[in-house]
């Protein structure tokens, strides 16, 4: 799903972007053969075009993606900013695989703030789905905001973000509860250079910060309409908030290239009786997943039931898709976290 899925069509910007750049080696080799070419002005709406002549008053809304490098926080932040967990997190890179909508609902003013994969070298077929994935999502909308870590240098694969957005393009330096003053300083003059339009310390992890941004962004928007009801905090369906709720809990304890290997999808959803099919690649990581006895199992259904309502049943199975990772028809299966016959 893109941002511009469900904006008028007079209200679409440029082509819809598509791509490609994967895991560890996060920063070297990233080729702009790897990215396509997107529109300069890919944040840029055309007003006269959209929306024309309707009076909004003095309500703002409009569309705001969060990119950078996996494992900057952009995920967190975007929670931080809704007030509420609409994406999954975790201290493994790649943990974020699809756009995901959080909504903004404030007596002025409606953002919608689209998380996307963090964008690395590609190894495999799900690597280059992710990038695809986050360049697109830089398409049709009103602000885009670059994330990057202030606990460790600006590198390459910062720059190669960087290189791919317009001016207009907001800095967020994260995790500044963990940095140290000197630091912090040093990574906002460093990223001075990209000479984009705004610069922000903050921590998406204990809020800090995190206000003025939204106030900086909220004045940037254009006069406009609610896209979702005020209650609206995210755009997902339930089914695939819980597969994710599983997979997050999965990426806690596991390690190396595991988190990598797993994928989580809905296969019953008879409320409150719920069967959550988890996939690994080979057999090896089964056990590791189902764990001594169950234990691993069992941790995580724990951990997801209490963040869903009281009384659901949740069953987990563990199956092995042979390297689907590097097949796309997999990818494209796995990725849909539900399914198909549901
Ligand atoms: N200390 C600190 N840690 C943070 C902060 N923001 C995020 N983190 C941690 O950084 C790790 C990555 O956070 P995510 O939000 O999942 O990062 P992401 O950029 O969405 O990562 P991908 O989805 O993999 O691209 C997690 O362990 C977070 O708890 C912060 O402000 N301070
Ligand atoms: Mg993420």
């Amino acid at each position: 799903m893109t941002a511009s899925d469900d904006r008028p069509e007079g209200d679409r910007v440029g082509p819809q972007a598509a791509t490609s750049p994967e895991h560890d080696e996060l920063d070297d080799d990233l080729l702009d053969d790897d990215w396509p070419d997107l529109p300069a002005d890919a944040q840029v709406r055309v007003p006269e075009v959209t929306l024309a002549n309707m009076d909004f008053g003095d309500h703002r809304s409009g569309f705001v993606t969060i990119v950078g490098r996996p494992n900057v926080g952009k995920s967190t932040l975007l929670n931080a900013i809704c007030g509420s967990k609409v994406a999954i997190t975790s201290d493994k890179p790649q943990t974020t695989r699809h756009q995901i909508r959080g909504v903004l609902t404030r007596r002025d003013a409606q953002l919608v703030f689209v998380d996307t994969p963090g964008i690395h070298k590609p190894r495999t077929a799900l690597g280059e789905r992710l990038n695809a994935t986050a360049a697109a999502g830089l398409s049709d909308i009103d602000a885009v905001i670059l994330v990057v870590d202030a606990t460790a240098p600006i590198g390459p694969g910062d720059r190669f973000v960087a290189g791919k957005l317009p001016r207009s393009a907001i800095v967020v330096v994260n995790k500044c509860d963990a940095a140290k003053q000197d630091q912090i300083l040093s990574q906002l003059s460093e990223a001075s250079g990209f000479e984009f339009s705004a610069y922000f310390p903050v921590s998406a992890q204990t809020g800090e910060g995190v206000d003025a941004l939204v106030e900086h962004v909220v004045a940037l928007m254009p006069p406009g309409p609610k896209y979702y009801p005020d209650e609206q905090i995210r755009d997902m369906t339930e089914p695939q908030y819980v597969a994710e709720l599983v997979r997050e809990q999965l990426l806690r304890i596991t390690r190396d290239e595991l988190p990598h290997s797993i994928a989580t999808r809905v296969t019953e959803w008879e409320w409150p009786r719920v069967r959550v099919e988890i996939l690994v690649e080979r057999d090896s990581q089964k056990g590791i997943v189902i764990g001594h006895k169950g234990s691993v199992l069992k941790a995580v259904g724990t951990a997801v039931r209490a963040q869903l309502p009281e009384g659901v049943f949740l069953e987990l199975q563990v199956n092995v898709d042979k390297d689907w990772q590097r097949r796309p028809d997999a990818v494209d299966r796995l990725l849909g976290l539900v399914d198909d016959d549901l």
